[in-house]
């Protein structure tokens, strides 16, 4: 008998009658029922606000209190809230899919107004191509368009100071106001920046450096040089000058610094001394190094000194440096990932030494993959491609993620056991797999890309976990804490802000470019100073030092720049930048050159390319 009561007790909620007897229970139902409607109904007013709006919830509020329901305002601000909250989840993602959908459209759309332009105008010059052929790309993007100007003012103040204060020297000490040759007084700076008063159309400024490059650069410096940093900064400064603006002097330039470091190469497996004295020779290594050679100092050279022997004819320099990837190639790890001491005279590696993507690992990595391209990713430089996929094997096991915020980052290796530090010079990886992963199937393709996402978004936090926003030089990942400064100092680098050209570029996604725009202002907010920009020595205080290195004109300044250009300037389709961002144009590889060891190399015929710099010159007839 209890057990029927109770059982139809529950169903008289269903009948009518139960309601007309009790009309205080009838409203409310009617005023539930009115809410739920109207919240679905009127979601687009609703989205506008991203708030429900309290004027439309509160004749329901009163009415309920005039019923005496017991229920409130918070009642209906809760039932609403719940109602579109997940409603606007998905509709920002559909706005997100649509904002990357567009980009992509005005990517191409820019892509082919650039392309038939250069069809069309018989008379263009470089400086169209690589500064103001995309007037219309301006009025369409005038953020962008202003952004643009804003780094170029950045560059012209880095660069007026350091003609001010130390023309002619390596690099300009800021606070003191003077100049430094910590390169041996090769005008490092003023090298380094060649490319980037080109490309940013300071044509004025360029044409006063390239004639200090004719009458005052000379390399005949009783001074033990870096093979590897005069290499990327002097050799490849000078040939992305010589590409760019087809004027011969740099060439000859470029020619005679590679002379004087070639000797360097003169090992019994190939692999390079990574010092030697540019005006008597003598190559040797750091004592620091137990005299083994550094991994990104021996594997870093490839890109300027094939470009050397394609524009001068001479296949001396290619040889060089190629037999040096032959030679790791013969004991390559299954993992790909080398320790950053090999020796020179065994060609073994130093299995107790680190391995990193970081401080002296690096560009290693980076070349291989960009050989593959300057070489027109064919036969001849199968096994660059090769050795890089099998390190992107390597990298993958070195990956872990942080807790709390899963943010994914890049482990060193100390002998068998990994540490969770990451340099911040490793931000040149996201990037690097971005350009990278078209070489795969779809499905590899994707998920090296999305590696890359994950990669470049620590990399921003390593600048917006700062007090002053800009990263410090390494990090440690503990458990629980995500990410800590470790090396607080920021010497004005470039890595991050170079892989956020990449994304861009690739994803056609413009938070990229917030991004970069966000490290810009923490630029222009601690590092600028009335006599140039300096780095900080701590990221945490903002206590600055007093160095103007010279890779932040050469490839900080430039890479911000192209990040607020459209990707046809200095398209990656034809140039490939060296790991100082000194783009080299990317030339039909002359196979010949490819000298298997032992073999005799047949020289190739001399001006093998024009570059596009030169009036009669164009783009076109270079492809
Ligand atoms: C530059 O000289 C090059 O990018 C190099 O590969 C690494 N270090 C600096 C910039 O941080």
């Amino acid at each position: 008998m209890a057990r029927r009561s109770s059982s139809s007790s529950r169903w008289r909620y269903l009948h009518p009658a139960y309601y007309l007897k009790r009309p205080k229970r009838l409203a409310f139902l009617f005023i539930v029922f009115v809410v739920a409607t109207f919240a679905v109904w009127d979601r687009q007013s609703l989205v506008r606000e991203h708030e429900v709006s309290p004027g439309f919830l509160l004749p329901f509020s009163v009415l309920a209190q005039i019923l005496d329901l017991g229920l409130g305002f918070e009642f209906f601000n809760f039932l609403g809230r719940s109602l579109y909250v997940d409603w606007i989840y998905h509709k920002q993602a559909e706005i997100t899919k649509l904002q990357e959908q567009l980009n992509r459209l005005q990517d191409q759309l820019r892509n082919a107004g650039a392309s038939k332009q250069l069809r069309e105008d018989s008379t263009h010059t470089t400086d169209k191509v690589a500064h103001n052929d995309n007037v219309w790309e301006s009025e369409i993007d005038p953020v962008n368009n202003q952004r643009r100007e804003k780094v170029k003012e950045a560059m012209l103040h880095a660069w007026n100071s350091y003609v001010k204060y130390a023309w002619g020297q390596d690099e300009l000490q800021p606070q003191t106001k003077n100049g430094v040759n910590s390169f041996g007084g090769l005008g490092a700076t003023l090298v380094d920046s060649l490319d980037t008063l080109y490309i940013m159309g300071l044509r004025d400024e360029f044409q006063k450096a390239r004639e200090w490059v004719a009458t005052s650069l000379d390399f005949n410096k009783d001074y033990v040089a870096s093979v590897f940093e005069t290499t990327i900064r002097v050799v490849g400064g000078l040939l992305s000058a010589y590409d760019l603006s087809g004027d011969k002097i740099f060439l000859e330039k470029a020619k005679d610094i590679a002379d004087r470091l070639l000797p360097a190469w003169d090992t019994p497996t190939g692999i390079p001394y990574n010092r030697i004295n540019l005006a008597h020779g003598n190559p040797h290594n750091h004592g620091w190094t137990g005299g083994e050679s550094i991994l990104a100092d021996s594997g870093t050279e490839q890109l300027e000194f094939i470009a050397l022997s394609q524009r001068t004819g001479d296949p001396k320099y290619q040889q060089k440096a190629e037999k040096v990837i032959r030679q790791l190639q013969k004991t390559y790890p299954s993992d790909g990932l080398l320790p950053i001491y090999i020796n020179p005279h065994s060609g073994a590696a130093a299995s107790y030494a680190t391995v990193t993507f970081g401080a002296m690992g690096d560009s290693f990595y980076e070349y291989l993959l960009k050989v593959w391209i300057q070489g027109n990713k064919t036969e001849a430089v199968k096994h660059y491609r090769e050795m890089w996929e099998t390190s992107m094997e390597g990298l993958l096991s070195l990956i872990r993620k942080s807790t709390p915020s899963s943010f994914s980052y890049i482990c060193e290796q100390n002998g068998g056991s990994l540490s969770n530090k990451m340099d911040e010079l490793a931000c040149f990886v996201p990037g690097m797999l971005a350009l990278g992963s078209s070489g795969y199937g779809p499905e590899k393709a994707e998920k090296i890309l999305s590696l890359s996402k994950e990669l470049v978004w620590t990399c921003y936090n390593f600048y917006q976990s700062t007090p002053t926003k800009l990263a410090g030089e390494n990090y440690y990942f503990r458990d629980g804490q995500d990410m800590s400064v470790g090396t607080s100092w920021n010497i004005l680098r470039p890595e991050t802000v170079e892989s956020l050209v990449y994304l861009w570029r690739f994803t056609g996604n413009k938070t990229y470019q917030e991004w970069g725009w966000n490290i810009f202002q923490a630029f222009e907010k601690n590092s600028r100073i009335d006599s140039g920009y300096v780095g900080l020595k701590d990221v945490n205080t903002g206590v600055k030092d007093n160095m103007m290195q010279s890779f932040f004109l050469a490839e900080t300044l430039k890479y911000l720049y192209l990040l607020f250009s459209p990707p046809s300037v200095i398209s990656f389709d034809e140039w490939v930048f060296n790991t100082e961002a000194h783009p080299l144009k990317i030339v039909p590889r002359n196979d010949k050159v490819e000298n298997e060891e032992g073999a005799e190399a047949k020289p190739q015929s001399k001006a093998v390319i024009r570059p596009f710099g030169r009036k009669q010159g164009r783009i076109s007839d270079h492809n």
